[in-house]
């Protein structure tokens, strides 16, 4: 069904809905709404941004209406938004000044918000944000700043678990929890001690809904966890949501995971933008992913409570793992794509992302672009536009993307392209689009992959006489604006 243009949907939408307003037009078309939206404070003005909607009007503007709540609720319960003045009489008294500096104030806490995940900050309420913002979290502000002085003084913390409501049996729920501590009291000099009488530094608990300290739980997903920081009374406390699907093992919600997290804040650790961080506000862990304090964690928690003694000889078996710097003169990538109109580049678990209207450049997981089907340390991938593919390769295996979602029936066998069974795996991809060619690069050869024939063009060259001036073996390629990009 066809939508007809309508300049009259967007007053009707601005009756119902705050923020709509904002919106300068909408135009329907099939299946998707195209709201030209004017964004007061942000580079990109009067971009379009687009809706999935359902075919009906009516399941639109509830679908906007829950958008908009979500949008407000979420800035204001993790960025700090205000909440809006004088709402009810906005249409009759209140103050335009007041109306433009809540929304710039909007927009502003958005683009905190996209920078803070690695999104291009653009201030506007895409698919892809919304998609951050629906993941389940910790209940915890990301903005607000923890003063380095928030801490215990004692070196020995107590603790117990009380109520009821526990996932499972209390003796493993309690295992759970006394490795979560002992992964804080392995690098800093804290000891963790189980008491079962009344009093103990810190209470660990299972709550539904309104449990009565201001920040009601929502039942499944949302909001995981959250605690208090050090302190008397409820100080140092831990509440997780008990309504959620708590695992001990890989299935669900990772107790163990979201403990850990729980806990650093029960130390006086704010949230990290580090996305290999356990600090990070959003569930950020693949199933069977094998828990450990990262660098950020390692460091944040010793700059208040020191090195554990043991830490140094610790460190030099098994290192705290380091989220890659895109700084670092070292760095090079495992991987490098186009993506739409962004340039991706791939490095162990991360990636991070160039669009080419911002300077910045956010680094998120791979997992929590794609979770369950781009895997981590990649060999190559490239964009093919024309069919609108993104194809990703790993060892024999390779994984096809399209419109962003995997395809079914993958991974499947690089030798598809007509590889040798000699090649078991590639190291760069690059799409030629105008040309519908894929150049591979395995070692010191390059192979040309015809896309429109689906197969490979002739025997594989020598990278050196095709490309003197690249060194091979090729870590990762990509064209960019017209020229290619070797790295
Ligand atoms: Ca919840
Ligand atoms: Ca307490
Ligand atoms: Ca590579
Ligand atoms: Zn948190
Ligand atoms: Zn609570």
């Amino acid at each position: 069904m066809k939508w007809p243009l309508s300049a009259s949907v967007d007053l009707t939408l601005s009756q119902h809905f705050d923020f709509i307003h904002d919106l300068s037009q909408i135009i329907f078309t099939s299946k998707l709404a195209l709201i030209h939206f004017h964004n007061p404070c942000s580079h990109m003005k009067n971009k379009q941004v687009v809706f999935c909607a359902d075919s009906r009007a009516p399941s639109l503007y509830s679908h906007l209406r829950r958008l908009t709540c979500l949008l407000q609720s979420y800035l204001q319960q993790y960025y700090g938004l205000h909440p809006r003045a004088g709402r009810q009489k906005r249409h009759a008294t209140a103050e335009p000044n007041e109306e433009v500096s809540w929304k710039s104030e909007l927009c502003q806490k958005m683009e905190r918000m996209q920078r803070f995940f690695g999104l291009p900050p653009s201030g506007e309420l895409n698919n892809e944000t919304l998609v951050v913002m629906k993941r389940p979290r910790c209940g915890l502000s990301d903005v607000e700043q923890f003063e380095d002085t928030v801490r215990w003084t004692k070196s020995t913390l107590s603790y117990r678990i009380a109520g009821m409501k526990l996932p499972n049996s209390k003796l493993k729920v309690h295992k759970v929890f006394r490795a979560a501590w002992k992964m804080w009291s392995t690098v800093t000099p804290i000891k963790f001690r189980k008491r079962s009488r009344r009093e103990a530094d810190i209470t660990i608990s299972f709550h539904t809904g309104d449990h009565k300290d201001g920040s009601p739980f929502d039942g499944k997903g949302g909001i995981l966890a959250h605690a208090f920081l050090p302190g008397a009374g409820i100080g140092g406390d831990v509440h997780f949501d008990a309504e959620e699907d708590w695992s001990l093992n890989s299935t669900g919600f990772s107790l163990l995971a979201v403990a850990v997290h729980e806990f650093g804040h029960a130390l006086g650790l704010p949230h990290s933008s580090d996305p290999g961080a356990i600090m990070y506000p959003a569930y950020n862990f693949a199933p069977n992913f094998e828990l450990q304090l990262s660098f950020t964690d390692v460091k944040d928690v010793q700059h208040r409570y020191g090195v554990n003694p043991d830490f140094v000889s610790l460190m030099l078996k098994n290192p705290p793992p380091r989220t890659p710097d895109k700084c670092d003169p070292d760095l090079s990538f495992d991987a490098v794509s186009e993506l739409r109109q962004e340039v991706l580049f791939f490095k162990d678990r991360f990636l991070w992302r160039k669009h080419p209207q911002f300077d910045e450049i956010g680094i998120t997981l791979i997992s929590s672009l794609w979770p369950d089907s781009v895997p981590s340390h990649l060999d190559a991938a490239y964009e093919n536009v024309e069919k609108d593919m993104t194809l990703f390769f790993k060892g024999i295996h390779y994984w096809v993307l399209k419109q962003l979602t995997l395809e079914e029936g993958f991974p499947r066998n690089i030798s598809d392209f007509g590889f040798p069974s000699r090649i078991k795996s590639v190291d760069a991809a690059l799409h030629f689009r105008v040309e519908r060619y894929t150049v591979f690069f395995t070692g010191h050869e390059c192979w040309r992959y015809n896309e429109q024939m689906k197969k490979m063009e002739g025997s594989p060259m020598l990278i050196e006489e095709r490309w003197p001036e690249i060194p091979a073996p090729v870590d990762a390629a990509v064209g960019f604006d017209g020229t290619q990009y070797t790295l």
